[in-house]
Formats: C-alpha cells, structure tokens, sequence
C-alpha cells in the first residue's frame, strides 16, 4: 500500500467564546496542502483527520494513528495549543511517523522545536509548494535533498557530520510566495467531515472556512500574520498581500454551497477587505448567481469606509456579509503609531457611523488591545470610554500577546512543555497576580461602574430593537462573556486552576 501523509489535528481545549457548536472550523490549511499533495505525488495517499470536530480524545486518537500507520504526520497549532501538537508528535514518533510541523506558530519556533526531538522538520511560511518537495525529499532520505528544499529547517544528523556539526538546526534559503493563489488546486474538502462544521449552530450553520487573500498590506507589530505570509526582500520580511480572482472564488463557493451544502462561510483571511476589488466584484457575481449566504470576516475600519464610499461594502452586505470584527485596538493616534497600526481612531469613528447608519443588520466587533508599556488603569477606562461611543455589538480586550514571530518576543519566553503558550489564549490573564492584574481589575471596575450615556443608549437599542439575529449573537456573546469571567474569577478566588480560561472538554482525554 502506499505511503500515507497523515494531517492531525489533536485534542484542545476550546475558546470559551466559541460555542462547542463552532469552536472547531474546516481546517483549511490542512485541506488546501492535502489537494496539492494529491495533484503532485500521485503515489501518496493523503488524509486528515480532525480530533476534536469528531469529539475524538486522547486515547482513541493514538490507537487511530496506530492503526492508520503514517509515514508522514503533519502539525500546525496555535502558540495556545503547544501542549498538545509536542504531545501529538510524540505519539506520531512512537509510531514511527516523520513528523513535520508548520504553520503561525511552529513556522516561527523552528529552533527551539525542532531541539525537542520530538519533530523532524518544520515547515516556514506557505506550505504548499514546500510541502510536496519536502515529501520528496523525505523519500529520497538524503540531508543533501532536504537541504535543496526552500523553505524549512531541520537537524543535520550522522550522515551530515561531515558538512556539519550533529544537532545543527540547517534552515534553507526561504521559499517564495505563489505568485497566482488561482493556480492552487480547490481544498480537498472531501477530507474532511463536512458535515460536522457548525452541523448544530444556530449563528453559524453549516459552517465552511475560505480564503480570498492571504497576507496584508499592513504591517503591525503584534501580527503574526503579515509576517506568516509576507515576501522577502532581500534578508527583509516585508508586507504582501495576494488576492484570488473573484471567479476562482466563486467557483469555491459554488462548491461549498452546491456539492457540500454550506450555509455560513467564515472567511480566514487576515483582513478580508484589504484589496479594494476582489471582495465587492466577487459579492456581484454571487448576486448575479442568485447566492445570498451568511458571512463574517475580519476587516480593517479604514478599508471600510473606503468600500462604503465605492459601493463595495453595499454589495458584500448585498451577498450575505453579516458579521465583522474590527481591529480596533486603542483609542489614541499615539499608542496606533508605536503599534505600527495605520487604520485609525477617525476610520473607527466613521466605520462604525457607516454601519449603524446603512447596515444595521451587520454585527460589529471590535477587538482593543492593552498592556502596552506604560499602560494603566486611566488607559483602560479610556479604552472602554471609546468602546461604548462606538456602538459595537460586543467587544474583546485582548492583553498584548508576545506570539513568536511577532516584535516583542525573546528566545528566553520558549518552554519546552509548551505550558508557558496557555496564555496566548488572547484572554485577559485573570490572574490576581498575574502580569496585567492591575489594568485587568481596572477593566472590571470600569464594566462594572462606568456607564456613560453612550452606553446606556447603545445597550437600549440593542436589546430593544433591531436584527434579529445580531440581538441573538449579541445576547449569547454577553451571557457567554459574563460566565466566562465570573467563573474565572470565582475560581481565582478558590485558588483554583483556570487554565487561563481555556474550556477542557469531557472528551479530551478519551
Ligand atoms: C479560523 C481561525 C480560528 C477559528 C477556528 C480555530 C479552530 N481551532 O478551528 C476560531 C475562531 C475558533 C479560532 C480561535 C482561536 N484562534 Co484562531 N484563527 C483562525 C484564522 C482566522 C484562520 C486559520 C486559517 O484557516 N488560515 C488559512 C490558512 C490557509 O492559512 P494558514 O493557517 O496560515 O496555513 C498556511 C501556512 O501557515 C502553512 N501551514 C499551516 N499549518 C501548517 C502545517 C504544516 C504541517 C505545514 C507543513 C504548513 C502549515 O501552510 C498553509 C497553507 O499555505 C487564523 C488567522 C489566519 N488568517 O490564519 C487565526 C489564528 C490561527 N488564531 C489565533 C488564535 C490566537 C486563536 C485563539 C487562541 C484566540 C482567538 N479567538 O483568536 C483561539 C483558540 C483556538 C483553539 N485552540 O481552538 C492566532 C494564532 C497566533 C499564534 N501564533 O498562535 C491566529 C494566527 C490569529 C491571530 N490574530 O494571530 N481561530
Ligand atoms: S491590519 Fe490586521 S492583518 Fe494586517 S498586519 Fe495589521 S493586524 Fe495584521
């Protein structure tokens, strides 16, 4: 039988803002790495397997990769979910799998990973291309035919005494981008179960992931994502964003919706509306179509108000865009400039203003960032004075996460356990001693006692009134927040463990 190239996805604990309903989205990086394999190496049998969409714990997933028995095993986690993809590649190393790890996080952890033992390569950037020579190369067996591979890192072992030392991290020239996202093959969604994304929610039915862009135009700070998908120049990252024609995508979406019955469509992109065409010529096509079908997508305030202004935004709306989140981030040109981020405080303003106005059947997040040096209590009661101006449906404060990758990090943050990366959970730490105890008591006194007319107003509409569907996401989003961290608290208090807000499933361990 042929060889099998094994895509896992392991057992996590879920984002307790995410209900177990749509905690787990079509893993589409896996998906679109899986096609190409399929349409290169046509004697490789390719699988992925989704753990935790099938509900599938700990126990059952070793004996299931015991008894698929791959050659190859593919990893690519979140820095929150560090725990479990070491854990994963010690199981597939027991069984004998070469385990290659990739993705927004491992991409950016080579060296320190790869010293574990536990992986074999990783896999920088876009895997796409990479992964189909690596396989290759893998076959082939020998460290000269990894090291013609652009793109990775690996362990020179014995048979490379010669050209290095043993235990070498060797990291090859980096691979560039796919020029023309069109020329990827359609994500093999049929190896995935389908059926189960978003099979039993009500905001998000049957839930598909898709891509229209990959990269940005932006380049802020605390972003891994420009980064994971940016061109080098030179020794250079530097910011590129690659867009897919609107007839590539809405083939996709004729896919989705005509073959797999998709209901709902979560676009991944990093910010959806970054190129000014792609998104509102795609939305006329699906009109043209007759396709009307829910979306959300993360979007910048000031692409927005540009899309407003073209018409654009009226199509995306027109076509079923019905939810977005908005990086905010601050209130104040000042701390935007020394975050690098250029959508600004007067782009919100107006966003939100568009919005409300023209579309008020959209649901708008926004998402604030705090724990910048020199943050302090004043700061947070101003974020939250300007969150209640802007009218949003709801909103996360997010404490700055040092992702690998991202300015900010240093090489002594790595823990091999990956324990330390629970809290890149981008929850407030809830800690009582926790590094942002201060600010984060602030932002409870503030919900708690600041309750400007703005406020005051906005929750009136909203509850009164309105879409009925953002009246429902909003009042589940709010129940849901409420739990969330009155238990974190209760169990502070307890001193009990919270795994930093983390949800541990009763299948985890089964
Ligand atoms: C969809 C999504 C979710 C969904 C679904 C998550 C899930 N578990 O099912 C939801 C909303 C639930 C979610 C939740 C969270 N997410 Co999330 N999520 C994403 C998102 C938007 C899309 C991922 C995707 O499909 N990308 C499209 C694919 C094609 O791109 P890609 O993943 O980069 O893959 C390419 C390469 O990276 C590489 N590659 C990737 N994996 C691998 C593996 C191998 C073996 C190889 C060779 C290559 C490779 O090749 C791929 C093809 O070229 C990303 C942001 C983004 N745009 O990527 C954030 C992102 C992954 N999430 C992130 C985070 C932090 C979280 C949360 C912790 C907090 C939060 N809510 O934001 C939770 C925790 C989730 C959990 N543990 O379950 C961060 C991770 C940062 C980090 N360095 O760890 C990201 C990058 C967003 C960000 N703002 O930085 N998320
Ligand atoms: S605009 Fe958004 S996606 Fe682009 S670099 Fe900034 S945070 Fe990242």
């Amino acid at each position: 039988m042929n060889e099998l190239f094994l895509f896992v996805r392991p057992p996590r604990p879920l984002w307790p803002f995410n209900s177990p309903s749509s905690a787990f989205w079509p893993l589409l990086a896996f998906a679109s790495m899986a096609a190409m394999l399929r349409e290169r190496l046509s004697d490789l049998r390719v699988e992925i397997l989704d753990a935790p969409v099938r509900e599938m714990g700990w126990r059952t997933l070793a004996a299931e990769i015991q008894r698929r028995s791959p050659a190859f095993v593919g990893i690519g986690e979140e820095a929150v979910s560090c725990v479990e993809g070491l854990r994963l590649a010690k199981l597939a190393k027991t069984c004998g799998a070469k385990v290659i790890g990739g993705g927004c996080f491992f991409g950016h952890v080579a060296q320190p990973a790869l010293a574990t033992g536990l992986l074999d390569v990783i896999v920088h950037g876009e895997g796409e291309v990479t992964l189909v020579e690596l396989v290759e190369a893998l076959r082939e067996g020998s460290v000269e035919a990894l090291a013609k591979v652009n793109g990775i890192s690996f362990v020179a072992g014995e048979t490379v005494r010669a050209a290095s030392s043993a235990g070498e991290v060797i990291t090859t020239p980096p691979r560039q981008l796919v020029a023309d996202l069109d020329t990827l093959p359609l994500p093999a969604y049929d190896l995935l179960p389908v059926e189960r994304y978003g099979a039993r929610s009500l905001n998000h039915p049957r839930l598909a992931a898709i891509e229209l862009s990959r990269g940005c135009f932006g380049s802020c700070d605390f972003c891994v994502l420009w980064r994971q998908m940016g061109r080098f120049a030179g020794d250079r990252l530097v910011p590129q964003l690659r867009v897919k024609s609107p007839e590539r995508l809405r083939e996709e979406i004729r896919l989705l919706v005509r073959c797999y019955h998709r209901q709902y469509l979560g676009w991944v992109d990093p910010c959806f509306n970054a190129d000014p065409r792609v998104p509102g010529q795609l939305a006329e096509l699906l009109l043209r179509d007759g396709i009307r079908i829910g979306q959300s997508a993360w979007v910048r305030a000031d692409a927005m108000v540009r899309d407003a202004h073209s018409g654009a935004l009226a199509n995306c709306v027109g076509s079923g865009l019905n939810e977005v989140y908005l990086g905010i981030e601050r209130p104040d040109s000042g701390s935007l400039a020394t975050l690098h981020k250029t959508s600004g405080v007067a782009d919100a303003r107006e966003a939100m203003r568009i919005l409300r106005e023209q579309f008020p059947g959209v649901l708008a997040i926004g998402s604030f960032i705090y724990g910048l040096p020199g943050d302090s209590p004043k700061t947070i009661r101003a974020i939250h004075r300007f969150v209640s101006e802007l009218e949003l449906d709801q909103f996360f404060f997010i404490p700055l996460t040092k992702n690998w990758g991202t300015a900010g990090w240093g090489d002594e943050l790595w823990d091999p356990t990956g324990e330390r990366f629970r809290e890149f959970s981008f929850l407030p730490t809830g800690h009582p001693h926790g590094r942002h105890a201060e600010l984060e008591r602030a932002l409870l006194w503030s919900l708690l006692t600041n309750w400007p007319q703005a406020r005051v107003r906005g929750y009136l509409r909203h509850w009164l009134g309105g879409d009925a569907r953002r009246r429902r996401v909003r009042r589940r989003l709010a129940a849901r927040g409420a739990r969330v961290h009155l238990s974190r608290i209760f169990r502070n208090a307890l001193g009990a463990d919270d795994e930093f807000g983390l949800v541990f499933p009763r299948w985890y361990e089964s």
